[in-house]
């Protein structure tokens, strides 16, 4: 029986031995195996041992499919049979082991979950240090990642832009919020911190590039690939009017060891249910509201409230305090609102079915590829 574990491709691409265990509980060993390097309207472009291949997936797994998290994403490792040469059938996905996701932020999509990445190692989240610069925006990617259970490093990234002085008041500020990820200072202009960089990376490892439209993920992916793999703003910024580039994921194995995710741009980035990753990112708070006097407390006016006294002694951002609240009110938003889905789906509450439903339906249906 073949041992996939040894193959040197499939390792750089992050192959690992639970899902080599996998593959022969399940009697998958006629099958192949590959990773989903990128997906475009339904068709997923699969890497396996021989190259690629584009994929489609079987019928049955449509129609058993209750919603976008039964479809394969980028960064899955899927279970394939190839006809053709370059054509595949989609047969299962493997069991995933990490799955980054966010709000789908399509109109009437409020309440269900779009997947950023699976099979993800660390999130890379990225901001820029000119004028979009928004700590804001780091902590509610730090709240995905931590709800995703991977740990994250932070990237500020085009420091050539700013002097050392305001670099150091930018990470000065951003430590007293972030307390442990990794920060990690570059310029793709200058190259500055690219090796640094790819010394927090590691063999079949996969890294996910998570931050705003022109933040510079896709020339990062370049700079880490040493050559031009995405189209960036600079290339297109002419053509495309200013609008950004990078239309759909994409995985990369980079010579130097490592996969990396580049996504499209994200403009709002919706938390889903994510308490727990909110636990962790904010987890100064979350032991300061086990302190306070009273288990209900609403941390506004109760005599005894250990946030109010911690804001008070300035112990405890403000800033911080008031993006906890905002992340959190998401939360229970995103909660509501796939609740609600739920109820809908199984015929209960919600309106009647009218004629603009199967509209709406035969849009969703369209959704599920995007
Ligand atoms: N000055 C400067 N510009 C950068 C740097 N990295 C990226 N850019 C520019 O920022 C713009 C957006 O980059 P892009 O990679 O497309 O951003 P993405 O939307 O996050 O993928 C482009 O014009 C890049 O050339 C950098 O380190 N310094
Ligand atoms: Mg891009
Ligand atoms: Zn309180």
């Amino acid at each position: 029986m073949t041992e996939l574990t040894n193959n040197s491709t499939l390792k750089k691409l992050g192959f690992h031995p639970n899902l080599e265990t996998y593959r022969k509980e399940q009697k998958w060993e006629a099958l192949e195996v590959g990773r989903v390097i990128s997906e475009h309207k339904g068709r997923y472009q699969v890497k396996t041992v021989n190259g690629e291949v584009e994929a489609t997936l079987l019928g049955k797994l449509i129609f058993v499919a209750k919603n976008r998290l039964d479809f394969p994403a980028v960064g899955d490792w899927v279970a394939i049979n190839v006809y053709d040469e370059d054509k595949a059938l989609i047969h299962a996905i493997y069991p995933r082991q990490s799955i980054v996701v966010r709000e789908y932020t399509k109109q009437r999509m409020g309440g269900e979950k779009q997947v950023i990445g699976t099979n993800i190692d660390y999130g890379f989240i990225i901001q820029a240090v000119d004028r979009d610069y928004n700590l804001n925006r780091i902590e509610r990617y730090l709240t995905i990642c931590n709800a995703a259970n991977i740990p994250s490093i932070i990237i500020l990234n085009k420091i050539d832009l700013i002097d050392e002085e305001q670099l150091q008041a930018i990470v000065t500020e951003l430590r007293e919020r972030v307390k442990e990820e990794p920060i990690v200072c570059i310029s793709n202009e200058t190259q500055a911190g690219i090796e640094e960089l790819r010394t927090y990376m590691q063999e079949g490892k996969t890294y996910c590039l998570l931050g705003s439209s022109g933040v510079g993920k896709s020339t990062l992916t370049n700079s880490l690939m040493g050559k031009a793999v995405m189209s960036t703003g600079a290339i297109n910024a002419y053509l495309s009017r200013g609008k950004h580039v990078t239309s759909h994921r994409e995985l990369h194995v980079l010579e130097s060891g490592g996969i990396i995710i580049d996504n499209p741009g994200m403009r709002m980035v919706g938390i889903a249910d994510a308490e727990s990753g909110l636990e962790s990112t904010f987890d100064q708070i979350t032991a300061l509201t086990k302190q306070c006097k009273f288990n209900d407390c609403t941390h506004i006016h109760e005599v005894g409230c250990a946030i109010i006294h911690a804001i008070i002694e300035d112990e405890l951002d403000l800033d911080a305090y008031e993006n906890f609240l905002k992340l959190e009110r998401e939360a229970v938003r995103f909660k509501r609102k796939a609740l609600k889905n739920l109820k809908k789906a199984n015929g209960k509450g919600g309106r009647k079915y009218n004629k603009n439903d199967r509209k709406k339906n035969k849009s969703m249906s369209k959704n599920y590829y995007k």
